[in-house]
């Protein structure tokens, strides 16, 4: 009787492959630094040795040869603090070693999203505070859902994250509306007009107008909290926090545009499924891209997307893409292929033991994580 409940107890594992399954690579989890106040995100410049973690409160600080070092910027007195406000993200020009220009992402007194470009000192471990021009100002309807994500692409434009603006169920329909920013991921380019130019390749550029936004990059998002690209392919990643039972990750290759024009479906769908929730999930899905990846509650409760692995430490890693959820408090993995999520593993020894906020990946593209505890963490090979 035991060999038997052994035997069905291994074929119901085997059957079971649209799970996660355990890691096989001896991966642990380095402890980088402690004690951080909220740590929301980690940037870096181009070829720098320095990690920057951002703080929920409204500082950036520097990590240096292990140790966390100067207050690179201190936004305190401009920042919002409740809730899911705050200083949320970082990204530093591709030319930052020339024009020492960095973009940050937050929800300035009044809850209002604030995207701002700062410049560094004659210190490089100093910013100038002095210098902020305010990027593009967006109104907030609610506290909740502002996004916060900012990432330069792969062609030196720079991707801005924003949600739908908050409460719940999106009640102003901003995901499926193309006359305002929230619910999208945008793109623009800061080298040209200022504050920003809008590329003439944005899918809305040409119809740009008070009803069409030229900024509109990807829409139909809840709150793309974070997203990614591949550093070796350009893949776009996202991970769009759902409503109250579905989280997802969105993958939309550079092949087909990188998310260009691309509707990921809020508030129509929430995950694979309709929204509102509909008995025969039979809502009309034309013209929507749904995700790769979904997985329900109370597995986890908030997607914490994260990046492609593209280090040189750990080669069997090579295009493995890290996610977490703020609940779930588990770390797991896919890779894209053929438009789906393969090899989907967990990987219980990357468990930090506390609420996973983000993923960053350094100079050579090795990957940490960031907990709302404090700790920063790199992924490393344990043996
Ligand atoms: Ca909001
Ligand atoms: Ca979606």
């Amino acid at each position: 009787m035991r060999l038997s409940v052994a035997i069905l107890a291994a074929l119901l594992a085997c059957s079971d492959s649209s799970g996660p399954q355990e890691g096989d690579v001896p991966l642990a989890l380095h402890v980088v630094a402690t004690g951080l106040d909220f740590p929301l995100d980690l940037a870096v410049p181009p070829g720098d040795s320095r990690l920057f973690i951002v703080e929920k409160g409204g500082q950036i600080r520097i990590i240096k040869n292990g140790v966390v070092g100067p207050t690179f910027l201190d936004l305190r007195g401009r920042v919002s603090t409740g809730g899911e406000q705050g200083l949320l993200g970082l990204a530093f020009d591709p030319a930052y070693a020339t024009n020492g220009r960095f973009v940050v992402n937050y929800t300035d007194v009044n809850g209002d999203t604030r995207i701002s470009a700062f410049r560094v000192s004659a210190d490089p471990d100093v910013a100038d505070p002095a210098t902020e021009s305010v990027l593009l100002p967006v109104d907030q309807p609610f506290d909740n859902h502002n996004g916060g994500q900012l990432a330069f692409g792969p062609d030196g434009d720079l991707y801005i994250g924003l949600g739908d603006g908050g409460s719940g169920g999106d009640p102003n329909g901003n995901g499926q509306s193309v006359a305002t920013l929230l619910g999208k991921l945008l793109r623009v380019n800061l080298n040209g007009a200022a504050p920003y130019a809008v590329p003439s390749d944005n899918p809305f550029a040409a119809a740009a107008g008070p009803a069409t936004r030229g900024e509109i990059w990807s829409w139909g998002l809840r709150n793309p909290w974070r997203f990614s690209f591949d550093r070796a392919t350009g893949d776009l990643y996202v991970g769009d926090v759902g409503q109250g039972a579905h989280e997802e990750i969105d993958v939309s290759p550079a092949a087909t545009g990188a998310g260009r024009g691309v509707n990921f479906g809020w508030n129509r769908m929430e995950g694979t499924h309709c929204y509102p929730p509909d008995p025969a999930d039979a809502c009309d899905r034309t013209g929507l891209t749904g995700p790769v990846l979904d997985y329900d509650h109370p597995d986890g409760c908030s997607v914490t997307g994260g990046y492609v692995y593209r280090g040189s430490a750990i080669p069997a890693l090579e295009g493995t893409y890290f996610y977490s959820d703020y609940c779930g408090g588990w770390v797991r993995s896919f890779r894209f292929s053929s438009g789906g999520a393969t090899d989907q593993r967990e990987w219980p020894a990357l468990r930090p033991g506390g609420s996973v906020t983000s993923f960053g990946q350094d100079a050579s593209g090795e990957l940490y994580l960031l907990t709302a505890q404090g700790g920063v963490y790199q992924i490393v090979q344990s043996r």
